[in-house]
């Protein structure tokens, strides 16, 4: 005890630190309705995608709204283009409470929660609005909910989109184009088989790698949606587009349920209106782009192949049978669930 000012400069440096990261403090004078003190929250909110992306621009929308609505109790840093490590790294982060907020999409989910496999079958939303119902309704918000066995508070269903193939080898337009094509995917077991029954070549790998992977020809292509395509200049290292639309994916908008939980109700509610209030906003921006930038690939010099119907159903009959064989996997109950609804909002 040589230098009991240093100790206490440290402790209240360390209690800083903590109020930095969020944890909860254990002041005890510090919860809600207590004016004088109020305990400052700090959500750290990671994605892979680069700052042009409509998804960033979503997190913008909700740190404006929760920094506004909580009157500034609560900070929201954004980080973007992978900074904070992939989608799958970044959960974990979650779940050990290191970070407090992603937004992966439902694909590389499927490492912690097998049931979000349902949402990547192939072919299965037919519009983006049929996509919005079933995720906004109740068997999207019982997966959302099923994640908080997993640590993670699963918030608000946001859109990357229909994802379409992008290669550097062949224009390609039959499944028989793909044959022996090394194309990335997530790391999905769905995606995965899908790729395998196209006679292409899956390599799994995480987002941030993919682009250098393209350049280095270790895969000769890879599939994401539009404003993906676009915005982190894919046309740089591939040279065609197909649009083949085979799945639509969902981002899940997430929180760490450790900082959850430790949040103030009235906060809680702030985090959970301003993941809707950015879906909505997210949603927008991110169909208005992908309108837009189908022609921009064109513009910035790739051949884009537009399929006719009948070449869409080639690829959706060649890769049939990955929906009966994940059915049980996932859960036969789940996929017919969501199968029936499907059937009934499309009449
Ligand atoms: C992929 C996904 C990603 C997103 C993003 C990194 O291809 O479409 O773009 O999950 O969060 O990995």
């Amino acid at each position: 005890m040589r230098n009991m000012k240093k100790i206490v400069a440290l402790m209240l440096a360390f209690s800083l630190v903590l109020v930095g990261c969020t944890s909860k403090s254990t002041g005890g004078n510090t919860g809600p309705g207590t004016s004088a003190e109020q305990e400052k929250f700090v959500i750290r909110a990671g994605i892979g995608l680069n700052d042009q992306h409509p998804q960033f621009k979503g997190l913008e929308v909700f740190k404006e709204y929760v920094e506004r609505e909580s009157e500034g109790r609560i900070e929201v840093q954004l980080f973007h283009s992978s900074q904070l490590g992939d989608d799958i790294q970044m959960m974990e982060a979650l779940q050990l409470g290191s970070q407090e907020m992603t937004c992966p999409s439902t694909a590389p989910i499927t490492s912690i929660d097998k049931r979000f496999m349902a949402f990547d079958l192939p072919f299965l939303f037919p519009s983006p609005q049929i996509a919005d119902a079933i995720l906004d309704g109740p068997i999207g918000q019982e997966l959302l909910d099923g994640l908080q066995e997993s640590g993670l508070v699963g918030l608000a269903y946001w859109e990357n989109g229909y994802r379409h193939l992008t290669n550097n080898k062949v224009a390609v337009s039959s499944p028989a184009d793909m044959t022996g094509l090394k194309i990335r995917t997530m790391e999905n077991q769905v995606h995965l088989d899908f790729f395998r029954a196209l006679g292409a070549q899956p390599t799994p790998m995480p987002f941030g790698e993919l682009f250098t992977a393209m350049q280095q020809g270790v895969v000769d292509g890879q599939e994401n949606p539009v404003p993906t395509i676009y915005l982190q200049n894919f046309n740089e290292v591939q040279k065609y587009t197909t649009l083949t639309g085979h799945v639509y994916s969902p981002f899940v908008l997430m929180m760490s349920k450790i900082f959850y939980d430790g949040l103030p109700t009235d906060l809680q509610e702030v985090v959970r209106e301003g993941a809707i209030v950015a879906r909505d906003e997210q949603r927008a921006i991110n169909r208005a782009y992908t309108e837009e930038l189908a022609d921009g690939l064109r513009e910035k010099g790739m051949t884009v192949i537009e399929l006719t119907p009948e070449q869409q159903l080639a690829f959706q009959t060649a890769t049939s049978s990955t929906v009966e064989k994940f059915r049980n996997e996932i859960g036969a109950e789940t996929v017919n669930k969501i199968l029936a609804e499907i059937e009934r909002l499309s009449n």
